[in-house]
C-alpha cells in the first residue's frame, strides 16, 4: 500500500475539481448552487462531528446545548422567511423530506397523483423512488408538453375521479408555476393532502419571484435547501398545519433520520438571513437572467421550450436539441468546453430511455449568484451557438470560457464580509 501516493492522489483530485468547477466552468446545473464564504466558514465547525438525535432540548445524547439553541433559532427563522407556522430542518435531503411528508399524509398507501417523470417530476415522486417504495400508487397528471406544466383542468378532473390520498406538485424540470390553487381545490374535495416539492424553486419563493405554495393551498412544502436557495446541502419541511407538523416531527426521527448532520444547521441559518436581506434582488435577477438566456438562445436558432409564454418564469431554460444530436451529445460537447449542463428527458420522452434524451436543462441560479447579469447571458448563448450550431473547435471555446469566468470570482447577495474577516471568523469559531 502506498499511503503517501494515495493521499497525494486524493488531494490532487479534489484540488483539480475545485479549480475546474469553481474557477474555470460556467456551472448551469439547475439543481446546484454555491454557498457564500460566510456560510462556508460557519459550516466547517465541530458540529460536524456530533450527534443530536431527536428535537431540540429533548435529545438522546448529551453535549447538544448549543446545537439545541441553533436548531431552535434556525427553524424559527426558516419558517419566518416562508411565512410558515412550522418548519422541520432535520431531513438531510429533499428525498428524505419527501419520504417524511408522504408517510405523514398517506401512511396506509393508496393512489397518489404525481407529475410524471417526463413532465419534470422527481424520481422520489415516482414508482421507481421513495413514493412507490412506501406503497403509494402513482397516478400521473396530464402535462402540457411545450410548457412542461400540469394541465390544470385535466389534472383536477383526474383527481376528482381517482380520489388519491395525496397530490404531489413541484418538479425538477419547471419553467412555469404549477397550478397549485386549482389542484388544491380538487384535492380538498376528495380529502387528499397536497405536497409541494419546492426543491428547485425555494430560493425564488424566498425572494418573492415564485408564488408561495402554502399561500395557494398546499398543505405542506417539502424541499432541499441548496438549489435556487443557496444553502448547505440538506432538506426541510414547512407547514401551517399543526397536525401535519406533529406527524412530521415524529417521523423524521426515528424513521428516516438518526443524526441530522448538525454542522449544516448554523450554515442554513446564515443562508436564511442572506435570503431575508438579499433574496428579492437575487431571485429577481435569476428570473431575468433565465429569460434573457432563453431569448438569446431562441434568437440563435435553438428550440427553446415555453415560447408562447415567454420561455420561463423560473431559473430554468429548456432546450429541445433533437435536431442538434440529442441531449447526451450536446451536454458532453458543452462539458468539454467547460460549460456544465445536464441532458434531460422532455415530456414526450420515454422515462426508461435516458441514454440520449431530447433535452438540455439549464439553470442560471449559480451564475447569477456569481454576479452574472443579462449581458453575460448573451455571451453564454453565444458559446452555445459556437459549439453546437457552428461546430467551432471545442478547445477554442474552452479558452474563451476560462477567460470569461475570470471576471466572476466572488459570491454575491451575501453580507459584505472581507476575506480577512472570514478567516478571522473561522479562527474565532474554531478557537
Ligand atoms: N436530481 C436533482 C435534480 O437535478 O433536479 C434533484 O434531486
Amino acid at each position: 500500500m502506498d499511503a503517501a501516493g494515495d493521499l497525494e492522489e486524493i488531494l490532487n483530485l479534489i484540488k483539480a475539481h475545485n479549480k475546474w468547477r469553481i474557477r474555470e466552468c460556467i456551472n448551469l446545473i439547475a439543481s446546484e448552487n454555491v454557498t457564500s464564504p460566510l456560510v462556508n466558514a460557519v459550516y466547517l465547525s465541530d458540529a460536524m462531528h456530533r450527534y443530536a438525535e431527536g428535537l431540540p432540548y429533548k435529545r438522546f445524547y448529551q453535549g447538544a446545548r448549543y446545537i439545541d439553541e441553533i436548531e431552535d433559532k434556525v427553524s424559527k427563522l426558516f419558517a419566518k422567511l416562508f411565512n410558515s407556522k412550522h418548519s422541520d430542518i432535520r431531513p438531510i435531503s429533499g428525498t428524505i423530506a419527501n419520504a417524511t411528508v408522504f408517510t405523514a399524509l398517506a401512511r396506509e398507501g393508496g393512489p397518489a397523483a404525481v407529475v410524471p417523470l417526463p413532465g419534470g417530476g422527481h424520481v422520489s415522486h415516482s414508482k421507481y423512488g421513495v413514493l412507490g417504495r412506501l406503497g403509494l400508487d402513482p397516478v400521473e397528471m396530464p402535462v402540457v408538453y411545450d410548457e412542461v406544466n400540469i394541465d390544470a383542468d385535466k389534472a383536477a378532473e383526474l383527481i376528482r375521479r381517482s380520489k388519491p390520498r395525496l397530490v404531489v406538485l413541484g418538479a425538477s424540470v419547471i419553467i412555469f408555476p404549477h397550478p397549485v390553487k386549482e389542484i388544491a381545490e380538487a384535492a380538498k374535495e376528495v380529502g387528499a393532502g397536497v405536497v409541494f416539492d419546492a426543491a428547485h424553486v425555494l430560493g425564488l419563493i424566498a425572494g418573492g419571484a415564485y408564488p408561495n405554495p402554502l399561500a395557494e393551498g398546499a398543505d405542506v412544502i417539502s424541499t432541499s435547501t441548496h438549489k435556487t436557495f443557496p444553502g448547505p446541502q440538506g432538506g426541510a419541511v414547512l407547514t401551517n398545519d399543526d397536525e401535519i407538523y406533529r406527524k412530521v416531527s415524529k417521523i423524521v426521527f426515528p424513521v428516516f433520520v438518526s443524526n441530522h448532520h448538525l454542522h449544516r444547521l448554523a450554515a442554513l441559518g446564515v443562508t436564511t438571513l442572506e435570503m431575508m436581506r438579499f433574496g428579492e434582488e437575487y431571485a429577481g435577477q435569476v428570473v431575468r437572467n433565465a429569460k434573457r438566456l432563453a431569448e438569446a438562445l431562441h434568437a440563435k436558432g435553438f428550440k427553446v421550450l415555453g415560447e408562447d409564454k415567454g420561455f420561463t418564469q423560473t431559473h430554468q431554460v429548456l432546450l429541445d436539441v433533437r435536431g442538434d444530436g440529442g441531449g447526451a451529445k450536446c451536454a458532453k460537447k458543452l462539458e468539454e468546453a467547460n460549460i456544465i449542463v445536464n441532458k434531460n428527458i422532455l415530456p414526450w420522452d420515454d422515462p426508461t430511455d435516458i441514454v440520449n434524451p431530447s433535452g438540455l436543462r439549464i439553470g442560471v441560479q449559480e451564475v447569477t449568484r456569481m454576479g452574472m447579469r443579462e449581458d453575460e447571458m448573451e455571451e453564454i448563448a453565444e458559446f452555445f451557438y459556437e459549439l453546437i450550431k457552428l461546430g467551432k473547435d471545442v478547445k477554442e471555446v474552452r479558452k474563451e470560457v476560462i477567460e470569461f469566468r475570470k471576471n466572476f470570482t466572488e459570491v454575491r447577495y451575501t453580507f459584505d464580509v472581507s476575506r480577512n474577516l472570514i478567516s478571522e471568523l473561522t479562527s474565532f469559531l474554531l478557537s
